[in-house]
């Protein structure tokens, strides 16, 4: 039997929305590209998972949350490659005073000039300036997640945006960082994608896969649910081995 997809356990028994009891703290050059967020100046925070480019998605998405201007629609990052418009989700966030997302991968491959990154000339400066952490209260959204093994003041910016399995291997047979991680803080995280959205007491994992024609999820920090919309096509193939049952750890 698997555990409930949505909502905390009864254990985890805090507000982790809205409380703040514990402020998470980088060191080093993630302490500059840390944001904090008030949770008392939004109404609902909202943190949705990689949007790559989907941007009629987001729409549909933004359609069922209905965002107000008091609202947070915080995003774990790579709205940028692999799908339709990636341009398109980054003009809607960058110009939304009340949207803001980390960077992913994607977004660095952009800043690292790993990549061509023609049409994001004129943004540079905005994909520069993009957190590699935000946190509010107790809880942490980062693009991939943190190496376990280490305390958030020894992480890495490579560890905040590449990690899924504990090193040595980082690949999608794990085991995954997130079976082993006990927090504070609580990490909302995107990076790999899962079969479906999972939230336990420490880690709420939120890419499931849009541009490979399954879902774009969000989760509602003030009703503690999953909000999802599936996708209108497949825009990149994904091999079912890159697709992880978050809940299979579980089971083991
Ligand atoms: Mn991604």
């Amino acid at each position: 039997m698997h555990p409930p997809s949505t909502g905390v356990s009864k254990s985890g028994g805090s507000d982790h929305a809205g409380t703040t009891r514990t402020c998470p703290t980088f060191d080093g050059e993630l302490d500059a590209l840390h944001r904090r967020i008030d949770p008392d100046r939004h109404d609902t925070i909202y943190v949705v998972g990689d949007a790559h480019g989907c941007i009629d998605e987001l729409q549909d998405l933004l359609a069922e949350l209905q965002p107000a201007e008091d609202d947070l629609v915080l995003f774990v990052g790579d709205l940028v490659r692999k799908g339709p418009d990636g341009r398109a989700v980054l003009d809607l966030v960058r110009s939304s005073p009340n949207m803001l997302s980390v960077r992913g991968n994607n977004e660095q491959k952009f800043i690292d000039g790993e990549v061509p990154a023609d049409r994001f000339d004129d943004v540079f400066g905005y994909l520069e300036s993009m957190p590699a952490a935000a946190s509010f209260g107790d809880s942490l959204v980062v693009h991939a997640g943190i190496d376990p093994r280490r305390a958030l003041s020894e992480q890495s910016l490579h560890d905040l945006l590449e990690t899924r399995a504990v090193p040595p291997e980082n690949g999608y047979d794990g085991p995954f960082w997130f079976e082993s991680y006990e927090g504070p803080p609580r990490v909302f995280f995107g990076h790999t994608v899962l079969s479906e959205p999972f939230a336990t007491e420490w880690a709420v994992g939120l890419d499931t896969g849009c541009v490979h024609g399954r879902e774009l999820t969000a989760y509602d920090c003030s009703a503690r649910e999953f909000v999802r919309v599936p996708a209108r096509k497949t825009y990149q193939h994904r091999d079912q081995a890159e697709i992880v049952d978050p809940w299979a750890w579980a089971d083991r």
